[in-house]
């Protein structure tokens, strides 16, 4: 038997079920997907499951479910089940899809925090950490900044100087796996039954940061399958582990880099700290890009922004509007193939 609420269940997530169809069907939550099977922690333990047809005709790829959703499933035996319905999600981590503007990807559901972890040996980029903010924030997932590998050489003076207009959003910590005390700060910061996932480009330490955390034994029980009793390799798949004292760490693949897959001027100026100048523009519908008396562009020549972050934002917000206008394309042609589709069956009605 597993209790649920160490994974995170609570009961605005037993509402959520009663208005299910298939709220006579246990529930459980997603622990790790793979291409077409997902392992889901229940009450009766683990179960392997797939998606019935249901799942999969007539939802876009960014709905089936990812690592940390809740799902309705049938047991088949005592360790598979077919998985019949997803409770709507909340605090999602997408990700765009890669080669592609416009399609999401789903990383991870019911996040409450999000760990961005970059390496201070050659890891670190500022520009990353905005990319990774503004998905954070477009799904008010509370972001964090881990640095690790402090026990290398780097120049933190360079690294402050650089964070500076996201510090205030957002903790940061410097850890080091030799260093028990920075590793302890970070777990002080998590606290029970709360999600939290940790986003990086592989090798930066991710997976050693959760096994420390985990303090081992967990995270080997927990990622053990219930149905062939055999281990798993961390760094190939989305894995989600309990952490001693509360938490419910999610470990994910290398994620380099973070598509934008919102459109929305005002997270992006959160995250840019840019929120104190909007309003400030001689012209109100200012788009801050070349106008003249723009209060931004203005604050960038008196070198209160950092022309780094400025041309940052700028290329934040291409994307986000090639992702919006491709979104658009795409609902356009579905809407009139639908049309289409209807045409032909009438015609075909009225032929007979
Ligand atoms: N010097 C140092 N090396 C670390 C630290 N944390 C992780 N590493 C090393 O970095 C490498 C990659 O770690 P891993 O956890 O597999 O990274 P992941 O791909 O992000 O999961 C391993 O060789 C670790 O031993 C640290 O705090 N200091
Ligand atoms: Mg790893
Ligand atoms: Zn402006």
């Amino acid at each position: 038997m597993s209790n649920l609420s160490y994974y995170g269940w609570t009961d605005n997530l037993l509402r959520e079920k009663e208005a299910s169809n298939f709220n006579d069907l246990p529930h459980g939550r997603v622990t790790v997907s793979h291409k077409t099977r997902y392992e889901v922690v229940a009450e009766e333990g683990f179960f392997s499951c797939e998606l019935t047809g249901n799942m999969l005709y007539g939802r876009d790829s960014s709905e089936y479910p990812c690592t940390g959703d809740w799902v309705m499933f049938q047991p088949v035996d005592a360790n598979k089940g077919l998985i019949m319905d997803v409770l709507p999600r909340q605090k999602t981590l997408f990700r765009l899809k890669s080669g592609t503007v416009s399609e999401k990807q789903a990383i991870a559901a019911h996040v409450d925090k999000a760990f961005i972890v970059q390496s201070l040996d050659d890891n670190f980029n500022v520009r990353r950490i905005e990319r990774f903010m503004l998905q954070m924030v477009g799904e008010r997932i509370q972001p964090a900044l881990v640095l690790t590998k402090s026990d290398l050489e780097y120049d933190r003076e360079v690294v402050e100087t650089a964070l500076r207009h996201l510090s205030a959003k957002m903790p940061v910590f410097y850890t080091s796996i030799h260093e028990s005390d920075s590793i302890e700060a970070l777990r002080a910061f998590i606290q029970a039954e709360e999600t939290v996932v940790f986003a990086g480009s592989s090798g930066v330490g991710k997976s050693t940061l959760i096994n420390a955390l985990c303090r081992k034994e967990v995270f080997k029980t927990a990622t053990i399958s219930a149905s062939t009793g055999k281990g798993r390799h961390t760094s190939t798949r989305r894995e989600m582990v309990l952490m001693q004292g509360g938490g419910i760490l999610i470990d994910t693949p290398g994620i380099k880099v973070f598509g934008v897959t919102n459109d929305d001027s005002e997270y992006l100026n959160e995250v840019m700290d840019f929120s104190r100048f909007v309003g400030k523009c001689r012209f109100n519908n200012c788009q801050h890009i070349h106008e003249e008396g723009c209060a931004i562009i203005e604050a960038v020549e008196r070198g209160e922004i950092d022309p780094g972050v400025y041309e940052n934002y700028l290329k934040l917000r291409k994307e986000a509007w090639h992702f919006t206008a491709s979104v658009h394309e795409k609902r356009k042609r579905e809407k009139s193939f639908a049309r289409m589709v209807k045409e032909v069956k009438k015609n075909s009605s009225k032929n007979r």
